[in-house]
């Protein structure tokens, strides 16, 4: 398959200023019939090439005229010989959504049709140059039964409706912004709406609504709200307001990754959209209104400005996490969100940077671009605009940001642009800050910090490396902002406030004056650049920022350090010193300064795959038993204080609110704790929590603590929980993941035996995330010594692939960490991953991922 390169762009050659869309909407057959005006950009002579995938032409017609012989197709393009500089070309073709199993163009999801575009489905709708850079003022009409799909919803507004006889109804929508085809969205259902309206802070009346099925509107009111709040967040803290007069949301089952953008007309993952206490978690709601506000915050970071090219996927991507994750940040704990995105990261995307996948988050190639969706261009683009805040300062990045969107509204732009605004804003040379567009890899800093006692001088060494990846044998040095502070150790007073460091060579020194007693070096405060940092700091220092550093990031860091230093010892000699580890997390637990929410995230052993990230190679037997070992021990020594905890954080009634989510997670991590200890009462005590929970967090926290065990109330939690919720997808996905997760030696087994399950399907993406997905996370299990999970996860890809090769893909990963592991393993995984590619029509998608990770 051909490799797109980023340094190929080329303008359009023609543009489509205007398009008309006409649907005869029928999910067995449905007939579009586009009108493109269509211009020649610039002076040539080509073609106009419409790109088509899957399309045969009904008809061509050229300035009303049907077309003979100058057209043709060329790989699924449409070719048109045109004379002229402006023409209406028109075409008819009939697509059948309810045959589309990729979830790609226009598909059917339990009884609607709905469409999603990005990044390449417009082209399995209609002929049309599908491309960014095509922005266009787009005009849509639909026909369908009016009993099946009463509901008729497009981009922009309304302009009118009515019947047709015979059963059928008529609406046409228009969109005032010129939009490219990845923007376009249609949806067709019985649906009824949540409505709530918002004025925008110059007055302007907006009605907002959110779509689904009658049974799912008492599910739509945290959605709502998170909505309103994104609204009012993005005038406050951008200057943006909304810009149309409607603002529709739909929750959808079937959808390949969590939600879509599209103009006016968010289509949505219904785990995205809905929530109540009874069958989601805290969890399951912040999720709900981080996505809310992503999807909204695109309004202007990616439709108003949108991308050129999707080798600038980022430029939208990563500033929009960024915005979502400040949006949340200011709703509840800033502290606990940044520990979770911090977390999301480590677990997500440093492994990507690490492994055969590697990019810079704007890439320089691609084969399917689909595979592009990563962790790197989201959560690592993310991290690069934070550290342009850092480094420039709330006020100065808030001025590039509207001189960008200032600059670039209503056209496709590029991260250079983005870069740029930000440096004519502030006036700020970030010539080498390009460095983190254009190079893969985490940087490890080294900081060694020494103490001249007599001199009363500190003197801290930097060093940076950046690891070679795919493609990429030599790196150049980054600037990588560093928040730091240096503790004293006997005072625990910070000597002269926190400094902003900016290690922009490959070394760099820093001295510290009048440092009176030993310094503890607190560093990348807040996780201000997203790098590995390596530092000479004894468990003594660790665990003395553990209690002291007032940076909750670094505190909470420090607590991890601890615990991974612990545990790779005990991994590396067979046994390690507990002590420290036990000491600082009775330390936190008691700390009456703390909130339940800090001290659940602080006390919790980080996961086995980050520990596999910290060692050459991978032992997951040796990871699991060392970690296993620590809790059981943090369970015995602290027995009582857990007890205390979960006693403290007993749950009263439910009630949505920092705090009382705060007490919940303190109260199910004692659980857990209390069960490690081997405590008898444990599986009893659980098997309380979960019968008597008002409430879906309480209750999947009890039941997650089950799945571990060996008892009797396992059983009966499983079947309890699948006889009340098998009619409700959303919460039976959390039925198969929990046992995916689970630490129990028969999880293999387990997981091949729930494949079989009547409820388990490839179809749904939900559903088979839900399974498989949770599945190639759990290390132990899916790396299984005799390769049954490699096996287990290589015949999914293969069998998904068929049906839906974007979300095929996805799943290919975890095998391509073969590097990392023993030879027997590494043999194994390599073995799978020759069986996949050795497959015959293979996707591109799957084949992209599985030839770069055998490279
Ligand atoms: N922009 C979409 C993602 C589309 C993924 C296509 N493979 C959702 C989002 O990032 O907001
Ligand atoms: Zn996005």
């Amino acid at each position: 398959p051909p490799v797109i390169h980023r340094e190929d762009y080329r303008p359009p050659e023609w543009l489509v200023p205007d398009i008309a869309l006409d649907f005869a909407l029928d999910p067995a057959a449905t007939r579009v019939r586009a009108r493109l005006e269509v211009q020649r950009n610039g002076e040539h002579a080509h073609p106009l090439r419409l790109d088509g995938d899957g399309l045969v032409p009904l008809s061509v017609l050229v300035d009303g005229a049907p077309l003979a012989d100058s057209w043709r197709l060329d790989g699924g393009a449409l070719l048109i010989d045109l004379p002229g500089d402006t023409h209406i070309v028109e075409t008819e073709v009939e697509i059948a959504p309810e045959a589309n199993s990729q979830l790609m163009g226009l598909y059917a999801s339990g009884g609607l049709l709905c469409t999603q575009c990005e990044a390449e489905g417009f082209r399995r709708i209609t002929f049309f140059p599908d491309r960014p850079d095509v922005l266009s003022r787009y005009t849509v009409r639909m026909e369908a039964d009016r009993t099946r799909y009463p509901i008729l919803l497009a981009n922009g507004d309304p302009v009118g409706a009515g019947e047709l006889g015979d059963g059928r109804h008529w609406a046409e929508w228009r969109d005032p912004f010129l939009k490219p085809c990845y923007l376009f969205a249609l949806v067709a259902g019985d649906l009824v709406a949540n409505r709530a309206n918002f004025t925008t802070r110059s007055g302007r009346e907006v009605d907002l609504a959110i779509w689904v099925r009658e049974a799912d509107l008492p599910k739509t009111d945290h959605a709502m709200a998170a909505l309103k709040a994104s609204m009012a967040w993005d005038e406050h803290v951008y200057g943006r307001e909304y810009d149309l007069a409607m603002f529709n949301i739909v929750a959808v089952s079937d959808f390949n990754f969590g939600a879509m953008e599209n103009k006016g007309l968010n289509i949505f993952n219904s785990r995205y959209i809905l929530a109540d206490p009874e069958t989601a978690t805290d969890a399951d709601f912040d999720a709900v209104a981080g996505v809310v506000a992503h999807e909204y915050f695109h309004n202007w970071s990616g439709n108003r400005v949108t991308c050129r090219d999707w080798f600038q996927l980022s430029l939208k991507e990563g500033f929009t996490v960024f915005r979502d994750q400040c949006f949340s940040a200011d709703q509840g704990s800033a502290a606990v969100k940044r520990i979770e995105d911090v977390r999301c990261l480590r677990a997500a995307q440093f492994p990507e940077d690490a492994g055969p996948l590697a990019h810079p988050i704007r890439p320089e190639s691609y084969i399917e671009i689909s595979n592009f969706y990563t962790a790197t261009v989201y959560n690592k683009g993310a991290e690069v605009i934070r550290m342009l805040r850092t480094m420039l300062g709330a006020e100065r990045f808030r001025q590039g940001s509207d001189l960008y969107f200032e600059r670039h509204d209503g056209t496709a732009a590029t991260c250079e642009d983005f870069v740029r605004a930000m440096e004519d804003a502030s006036g700020e040379d970030l010539t080498d800050f390009r460095r983190w567009y254009s190079q893969a890899g985490t940087p490890r800093v080294k900081a060694s910090l020494s103490h001249d006692a007599p001199g009363g001088r500190a003197r801290l060494e930097l060093e940076q490396t950046v690891p070679a990846t795919p493609g990429q044998p030599e790196k150049l040095a980054m600037p990588i902002p560093l928040r730091i502070a240096l503790f004293g150790e006997r005072s625990g007073e910070i000597f002269g406030g926190e400094q902003l460091v900016l290690l922009d060579d490959e070394k760099h020194e820093i001295l510290f004056e009048g440092i009176s007693e030993r310094p503890i070096l607190s560093i990348n405060r807040g996780f201000s650049a997203p790098v590995i940092v390596e530092t000479n700091r004894t468990a003594d220092d660790l665990a003395f920022l553990s209690a002291h550093d007032d940076d909750p990031f670094a505190r909470y860091e420090a607590m991890q350090q601890l615990m991974l230093d612990t545990l790779v010892a005990r991994i590396a000699h067979g046994s390690a010193d507990h002590a420290p580890v036990i000491q600082a997390v009775r330390d936190t637990l008691a700390d009456p300064a703390l909130d339940a929410a800090f001290v659940a995230e602080a006390v919790l052993l980080p996961s086995e795959s980050f520990i596999g990230d910290q060692m050459p190679l991978v032992d997951p037997d040796a990871i699991h038993r060392a970690r296993e070992a620590l809790r059981t021990d943090l369970g015995r020594s602290l027995l009582t204080d857990w007890r205390e905890a979960y006693a403290a954080n007993a749950a009263n009634r439910y009630e949505y609110s920092p705090t009382a989510k705060g007490a919940r997670r303190l109260r199910t991590v004692s659980l857990g704790y209390i069960a490690a200890s081997g405590a008898a009462d444990a599986p009893a005590l659980a098997f309380d929590q979960f019968g008597q929970a008002d409430n879906m967090t309480d209750r999947q926290g009890a039941l997650g603590v089950l799945a571990n065990s060996m008892s009797p109330e396992r059983e009966k939690a499983l079947a309890a929980f699948y006889e009340r919720y098998r009619g409700d997808a959303l919460v039976l996905d959390k039925w198969f993941t929990t046992q995916a997760l689970s630490t129990r030696d028969d999880t293999v087994e387990q997981v091949e035996r729930l494949a079989a399950h009547p409820d388990f399907t490839i179809a749904n993406p939900n559903r088979l995330r839900s399974l498989v997905g949770a599945f190639a996370a759990n290390q132990r299990a899916f790396h299984d010594l005799a390769g049954r999970g490699y096996r287990f996860l290589a015949d999914m890809v293969l069998r998904v692939d068929r049906l839906n090769p974007q979300t095929a893909a996805k799943l290919v990963p975890p095998l391509g960490r073969w590097r990392r592991f023993d030879a027997t393993r590494a043999a194994r995984m390599r073995a799978e991953l020759e069986r996949v590619l050795a497959a015959p029509d293979l996707s591109r998608d799957v084949f992209e991922q599985v030839s770069k990770s055998l490279a």
